[in-house]
């Protein structure tokens, strides 16, 4: 017979850290909020989830790379917002962040999620934090819950 897995979304006893960078902070802090609800809202305990604040989404995946290395947190959630129209950085920002989030999850095994909005416009971003198009830090703390979960049984099976 086929053994199957997939990871439950059950935060109950887990631990989080949740990077967030400070630029389009207005975008971002409703990434924040979605991602802390959903945990919440899956059981996970507010003082097992720590949030960590950096000046933009450049500074993201060194700060989860440190975060991952301590071992303290069984998930790691990154969140953060580039906006096209406001820069010509665009493609550095958000390619390396991406490049480096996937670095942090492959060099150390902590599931790190990418809940980074990249976008054309600043109506798309709002578009993803929580309005037409659903909240990026919800789907994003909600990837990290089954890929919690799914490593637990990695672990024990
Ligand atoms: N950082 C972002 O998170 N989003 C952006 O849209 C952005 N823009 O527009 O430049 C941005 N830049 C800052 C960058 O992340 C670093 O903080 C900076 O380059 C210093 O390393």
């Amino acid at each position: 017979m086929v053994k199957s897995f997939a990871g439950n979304l059950i935060g109950t006893g887990k631990t989080f850290g949740i990077i967030v960078s400070r630029f389009n902070g207005f975008i971002t802090k409703q990434l924040l909020e979605g991602a802390e609800d959903c945990l919440i809202r899956h059981g996970t305990d507010e003082k097992d989830i720590d949030v960590y604040w950096v000046p933009g989404s450049f500074e993201i995946p060194i700060t989860a790379m440190k975060l991952a290395k301590n071992g303290r947190y069984d998930g790691i959630i990154c969140l953060g917002a580039v906006i096209r129209g406001e820069t010509p950085h665009f493609d550095y920002v958000s390619n390396e962040s991406a490049k480096g989030i996937t670095e942090v999850g492959l060099a150390t095994g902590v599931p790190t999620t990418y809940g980074i909005i990249t976008t054309d416009t600043l109506e798309q971003a709002i578009d993803r934090a929580g309005t037409r198009s659903g909240n990026k830090g919800a789907e994003s703390a909600m990837t990290t819950l089954e890929m919690v979960n799914l490593f637990e049984t990695i672990k024990n099976g």
